[in-house]
């Protein structure tokens, strides 16, 4: 799962990147695009590892891109804008990074520091693309319609569908409203429009604002959280004896990596399910709402293939009866079928035949 990090130029996004991905920037590193894959933390697979003293321990990841800032203030900055977006296409959620904090050495961009209007900006141009995209599309089905080929149904279905999602994006609507069945969702979902995509802001906030509340919630946002990203990637550069401590002074509970990483969970719709013994412990991320033969080929072809049954136990009573032994004393481990919907924290041990 890949999160693209965009904003205007100096908001913050290579330092919330640091933050989250613990690397720092090299001064000397030319502008362009950075990928880190991040361990996203689970307290449930800590435990199980305790248990098991695996030999391997395998955390889910979360990708995160750290994008250069263009101005959208010039045609320039626009085209590089658009170029940039055949990267976000590829992710699966966008999170907007823009910039709350006041700073003298920080020139702000468009000369205010106006965080929902730079909101508003980026959605529009984020329609914009994809209205690009559209027409596009658009001016090549209504050539290819006219050829008696074999798909040329499909492709009059496809053209009906892009002009309702070019009125709709006309009007400023994201092309989600615009859809109406599966496979309506599957072309678009090819073409990785980006109004498609779950968008998460996150506020970049001055260090007096920390420990509060989003100043507001966005109404193009999935979830609006705020925090400060210089002090998050101090936070992460701290040893973790130090860390407690500093958090504590500044009033917060935990690092904001840990609630951006349970947000971008949450906006995309993903959950875990655990796989565990002595060889090794692992979170494998899956969508909510994931049948459990599904949820198999995420580890392997053949286990879905032959899937015969689920060995399901919750974590929860996992640990209330302390380890596997302990669940199975007190009839908690479940036999499940190929269509169980397979629920966050499900410690799953698959049967299988191939
Ligand atoms: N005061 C303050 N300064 C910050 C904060 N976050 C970032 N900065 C500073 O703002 C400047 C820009 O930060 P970057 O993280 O490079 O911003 P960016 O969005 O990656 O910038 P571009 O990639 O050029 O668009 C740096 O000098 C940071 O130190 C913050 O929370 N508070
Ligand atoms: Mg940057």
């Amino acid at each position: 799962m890949k999160f693209a990090l965009i904003g205007p130029p100096q908001s913050g996004k290579s330092t919330l990147f640091d933050a989250v991905s613990g690397q720092r920037l090299d001064p000397t590193h030319a502008p362009g695009e950075r990928i880190a894959s991040v361990a996203v933390p689970d307290p449930r697979l800590d435990y199980l590892a305790e248990i098991y003293k695996p030999k391997k321990y395998t955390p889910a990841h979360l990708e995160f891109i750290d994008l250069p800032g263009v101005s959208l203030a010039d045609a320039h900055g626009q085209a590089e804008f658009r170029k940039a977006m055949a990267t976000v296409r590829k992710c699966d959620g966008i999170v907007m990074v823009v910039r709350a904090f006041e700073s003298d050495s920080v020139a702000a961009y468009r000369n205010r520091v106006n965080a929902k209007a730079d909101i508003d900006e980026l959605h529009t141009e984020l329609i914009f693309a994809d209205l690009e995209q559209v027409m596009n599309r658009i001016e090549k089905l209504e050539k290819s319609v006219l050829k008696p080929t074999k798909t040329r149904d499909a492709e009059i279905r496809e053209l009906a569908m892009m002009k309702r999602v070019r009125e709709a994006l006309e009007k400023e609507a994201p092309v989600s409203t615009a859809i109406h069945n599966d496979e309506e969702r599957g072309i678009a979902t090819s073409f990785g429009f980006l109004t498609l995509k779950p968008v998460l802001v996150v506020v970049n906030v001055g260090e007096s604002q920390v420990a509060a509340d989003a100043p507001f919630q966005h109404e193009h946002a999935r979830a609006t959280i705020a925090m400060s990203a210089e002090i998050e990637a101090e936070i992460a550069r701290l040893e973790d004896a130090d860390r407690t401590a500093f958090l504590a002074d500044l009033g917060l509970k935990e690092a904001a990596k840990l609630r951006l990483i349970r947000t971008c969970y949450d906006a995309v719709g993903l959950c875990s399910f655990l796989t565990c013994g002595e060889d090794e412990v692992r979170a494998w991320t899956i969508f909510r709402n994931m049948e459990a033969v599904e949820a198999a080929g995420k580890i392997h072809s053949d286990i879905q293939r032959g899937f015969i049954k689920a060995e399901v136990v919750a974590f929860d009573d996992l640990k209330a009866n302390k380890d596997m032994r302990g669940a199975k004393a007190a009839n908690k481990v479940r036999l499940e079928p190929k269509h169980y919907i397979v629920l966050d924290g499900d410690i799953i041990n698959f049967r299988f035949n191939v």
